[in-house]
């Protein structure tokens, strides 16, 4: 990294830090970058093919009413790479936030569960979560680490009904007191994060658009400029699991510092 760059980032680092120091509200919007560190592909990375669909062509209704077995094997393999995969210091460090800002929000579009393995509680998972199984007829929602599945496709053990991921497929709506909660987050916080995500997808790529236009500072973490870039205060070009450690270290430091 050039010299200047590596200046101006400390320098953005160390004025992030002063402003996040006073700051009540916070809220953090994640996409799967987050997990990239872990080991987890992203969507629309090279590795975010699986044989050869995209995911916008399995994660529907139609593609799960067409072939529920063909979808299902996306999803045990999916989660035969997520379950054995551990949160990374990205991860951690939005734990560890938690607990330091009177009023924390994080907001996740990943359905991999690692913000909860790394110890944050208060999550609003907009798209589900892979680790939950629902069933078609009856909508009970069960939880289900098996990796592989016992059974493709899996059913109900109650109505012997087909299980469906309760995740968020496109096309769906999403749980409407998660996303409520998510745009009242954004529009009454003083500063929104938006770490790996390309911010595509929508409603989730709006967060940050609300939260601006209440006037939040918006910091971008990602190794590439997304159409985002140019509403934020501070976009840093690298990776989660290294600028959060850095902007928490600074931030820790600023506390030391004023404790004095
Ligand atoms: C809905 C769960 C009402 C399933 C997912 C308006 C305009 C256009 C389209 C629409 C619109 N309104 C609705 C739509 C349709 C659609 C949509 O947005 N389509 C897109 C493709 C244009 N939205 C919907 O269908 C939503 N429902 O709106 O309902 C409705 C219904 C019908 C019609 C109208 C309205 C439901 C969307 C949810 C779909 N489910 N996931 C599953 O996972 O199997 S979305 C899924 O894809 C993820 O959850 C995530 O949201 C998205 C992937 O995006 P990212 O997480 O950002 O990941 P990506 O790979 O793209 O990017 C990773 C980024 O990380 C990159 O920028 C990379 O540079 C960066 N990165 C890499 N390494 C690192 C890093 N960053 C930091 N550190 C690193 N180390």
């Amino acid at each position: 990294m050039s010299e200047e760059k590596e200046m101006s980032e400390k320098e953005n680092v160390e004025a992030l830090a002063k402003i996040l120091h006073d700051a009540e509200r916070v809220a953090v919007l994640t996409g799967a970058g987050i997990s990239a560190e872990s080991g987890i592909p992203t969507f629309r990375g090279e590795e975010g093919l699986w044989k050869t669909y995209r995911a916008e062509e399995l994660a529907t209704p139609s593609a799960f009413h067409a072939n529920p077995t063909l979808v299902w094997e996306w999803y045990d393999w999916r989660r035969g790479i997520i379950g054995s995969k551990e949160p990374n210091a990205g991860h951690k460090v939005l734990a560890r936030w938690e607990n330091i800002f009177p009023e924390f929000s994080l907001i996740t579009q990943n359905i991999d569960g690692l913000h909860e393995k790394a110890g944050s509680k208060n999550i609003l998972e907009l798209h589900g979560n892979i680790w939950r199984l629902r069933c078609l007829e009856e909508g009970t929602i069960i939880e289900n680490y098996d990796t592989p599945l016992k059974e493709i496709p899996p059913r109900c053990s109650d109505c012997n009904s087909l299980l469906r991921p309760h995740v968020v497929w496109f096309g769906e709506s999403l749980s409407s007191s998660v996303i409520q909660e998510a745009f009242q987050s954004s529009s009454s916080c003083q500063i929104m994060f938006v770490i790996g995500t390309s911010a595509v997808v929508q409603p989730a790529a709006s967060l940050p658009l609300t939260a601006s236009e209440a006037g939040a500072k918006i910091v971008e973490i990602n190794p590439d400029p997304t159409p985002l870039t140019s509403y934020c205060d501070f976009s840093f070009r690298g990776k989660a699991g290294e600028i959060l450690p850095m902007i928490d270290n600074e931030l820790k430091r600023e506390s030391s510092v004023l404790k004095e």
